[in-house]
């Protein structure tokens, strides 16, 4: 027990050297996190996640797959913005970003999704959140000068 610990200790040195930027908080992955994170546990029980953007401009639609988020395995995701009536807004992705970092750590993720239409959804793979924690996804819409920001949390075991 005291072996694996100090190998999981090991290799999350290993990964915050990678990055320059992490802390000893991911030693205790199951301990309580700091004021002000909101991990959305109850979101992540129900398979549609949703989250109003910043200005209430738009609302975000999310389903990761697989569901729950996988540590340290690739994953996808769908996703679609709805104006404040609910009908699905119909922008072309140019105006359309998504990211996702661990703003405990300063760090986003190894890889860069690629965005694609589908029948009213954008899809996004890959993903992959390579460390224990709490990570954020954002999705950005921009109309001319403003840009607005939906944002979800989730805890990875
Ligand atoms: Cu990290």
């Amino acid at each position: 027990m005291r072996h694996s610990t100090r190998i999981l200790s090991a290799c999350l040195v290993l990964n915050c050297l990678w990055f320059g930027a992490c802390n000893d908080k991911e030693q205790d992955p199951k301990g309580q996190s700091p004021a002000g994170q909101t991990p959305t546990d109850e979101a992540q029980r129900s398979s549609t996640l949703k989250a109003n953007a910043n200005a209430q401009g738009f609302q975000l639609e999310l389903i990761t797959s697989p569901h729950p988020i996988p540590l340290n395995k690739d994953f996808s995701l769908r996703f679609r913005l709805l104006d404040a009536s609910g009908q699905p807004l119909d922008d072309s992705l140019e105006h359309i970003t998504l990211d996702a970092d661990m703003p405990e750590h300063g760090h986003g993720m190894k890889v860069a999704p690629v965005l694609s239409q589908d029948e009213g959804w954008i899809e996004a793979t890959p993903l992959l959140f390579h460390m224990p924690g709490i990570w954020e996804i954002y999705v950005d819409h921009t109309q001319g000068h403003v840009t607005e920001r939906a944002q979800l949390s989730f805890r990875v075991f």
